[in-house]
C-alpha cells in the first residue's frame, strides 16, 4: 500500500506488535487520543463562529487566566481518557491535582498514565493563531491495583512509553512516537481521517530559524544574551532568521520541519522559564530526540531531571541538535 494513504488508525495496528511491551492498551490510548484530537480540532475550528471565546473568569494553579477553549479541550480529552477506562490516571496543566481514573469492573488494572496540555499557546485563540495540545505516556511505577501516586508522575522524561502533538494550524496535524522515530497524520477535514503525511520526521541537524521571545532580552542569562548575538551576526550562514509564534507546538513545529531552535530561558523573573516540565519540555524533548534533535536545559538533557513537582517550570532549549550544542556553549562560557 502507498504508505500516504495508511490512515492513523492502520497505522498503530500496524505498528502495535512491534512495539516492546504490547498488549493493545497503548493502541487503545492512542486511537482515544485521535478521538479526543478530532473533536477539540472541530470546537477550535468553529471558535471565531459562535461565543465560545474569551475568559471564563477563572484562573488555573499557575495565575493564568483560563480561556474558554482551555476547559473545553481539558474536558474532552479527560472524558474521552476517562470513558474508555484505559488509563490509571491522568494530569493536566488546566487541573490543580492529578486524577486518579479507576474503571467500574476492574479496580486500577490499567497500567499507563498520561500527562497532557490540552490547549497549548491559549492566549493565541482570540487572534485565529495556531494552538496544539501535547501529551505524554508512562507506565505507572506503582503497584496494579492500587490507586495511583504522585510517584507515578513524577518520572523523568526517559521513561516515557509515547508522546506526541496535536497542531491546529492551517491544517491539523498529529505527530507523534512511541520510541520508534516521529510520524505526523495530516487530517483530512472532511472525512475526519488522519492520513500518514510526514513519515519519519526529523530535524535537519542545523538551521537558520531561531525561535526565543526577545522582548524579555534584558532579563535573560549573560550566556542566552550571547547566544542571540551570535544568531544576529552577519558570518557564514548568518544573520538567522527570528520565528517566534509564542505557541510551542506550532513553532517547534516548523523548526523541526525547516531546521531551528526554540528558546525560553530562564529570566531575572522567572527563575526557571515559564513552560512545564511534565506536560510541555518532557514530550517535546522525546519527540526531539526521536527526530535527530536535542532538547536541554541550558546545561543538560531535559529527559533526564528527576521532577519534584507535578507544575514544575524548567529552562527550554529545542531543536536541531547542532543548533541546541551552540546555545549549550554560549551557556558553559558563562556558568
Ligand atoms: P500556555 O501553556 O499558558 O499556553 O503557555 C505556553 C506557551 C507556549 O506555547 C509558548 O511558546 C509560550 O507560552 C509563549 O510564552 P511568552 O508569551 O512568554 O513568549
Ligand atoms: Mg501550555
Amino acid at each position: 500500500m502507498d504508505k500516504k494513504n495508511t490512515t492513523l488508525g492502520e497505522f498503530i495496528i500496524e505498528n502495535q506488535s512491534s512495539f516492546q511491551y504490547s498488549s493493545g492498551e497503548l493502541s487503545k490510548l492512542i486511537n482515544a487520543i485521535r478521538l479526543a484530537a478530532k473533536v477539540v480540532n472541530h470546537e477550535v475550528n468553529k471558535a471565531g463562529l459562535i461565543d465560545i471565546l474569551g475568559g471564563v473568569g477563572d484562573t488555573n494553579i499557575q495565575g493564568e487566566d483560563q480561556q474558554k477553549l482551555d476547559v473545553l479541550a481539558n474536558d474532552k480529552f479527560i472524558q474521552t481518557l476517562k470513558n474508555r477506562e484505559i488509563v490509571c490516571g491522568i494530569a493536566s496543566e488546566e487541573e490543580d491535582d492529578f486524577i486518579s481514573v479507576n474503571s467500574n469492573d476492574e479496580k486500577h488494572q490499567n497500567k499507563y498514565i498520561v500527562l497532557i496540555d490540552p490547549l497549548d499557546g491559549s492566549s493565541n485563540i482570540d487572534v485565529n493563531v495556531s494552538v496544539g495540545t501535547i501529551f505524554s505516556i508512562y507506565r505507572r511505577v506503582t503497584d496494579i491495583g492500587t490507586p495511583v501516586t504522585l510517584k507515578d508522575f513524577l518520572q523523568p522524561g526517559i521513561n516515557q512509553v509515547a508522546a506526541g502533538y496535536i497542531v491546529y494550524g492551517t491544517s491539523t496535524m498529529l505527530v507523534y512516537t512511541t520510541g520508534d522515530g516521529v510520524n505526523g497524520f495530516t487530517l483530512n477535514p472532511a472525512i475526519g481521517t488522519f492520513y500518514l503525511s510526514h513519515p519519519n520526521m526529523e530535524f535537519p541537524e542545523t538551521g537558520t530559524i531561531y525561535s526565543v521571545n526577545e522582548g524579555n532580552y534584558i532579563h535573560f542569562p549573560q550566556g542566552v544574551k550571547d547566544y542571540i548575538k551570535y544568531c544576529q551576526r552577519e558570518e557564514e550562514d548568518r544573520p538567522y532568521t527570528s520565528r517566534y509564534i509564542g505557541s510551542l507546538v506550532s513553532d517547534f513545529h516548523r523548526n523541526m520541519i525547516k531546521g531551528g531552535i526554540y528558546l525560553y530561558p530562564k529570566s531575572s523573573v522567572a527563575s526557571n522559564g515559564k513552560l512545564r516540565l511534565l506536560y510541555e519540555c518532557n514530550p517535546m524533548a522525546f519527540l526531539a530526540e526521536q527526530a535527530n534533535g536535542k532538547a536541554s536545559n541550558g546545561y543538560k538533557r531535559i529527559l533526564e531531571i528527576q521532577p519534584t513537582e507535578l507544575h514544575e517550570r524548567v529552562p527550554f532549549f529545542c531543536g536541531s541538535r547542532k543548533m541546541v550544542e551552540k546555545a549549550e556553549e554560549f551557556m558553559a562560557a558563562q556558568a
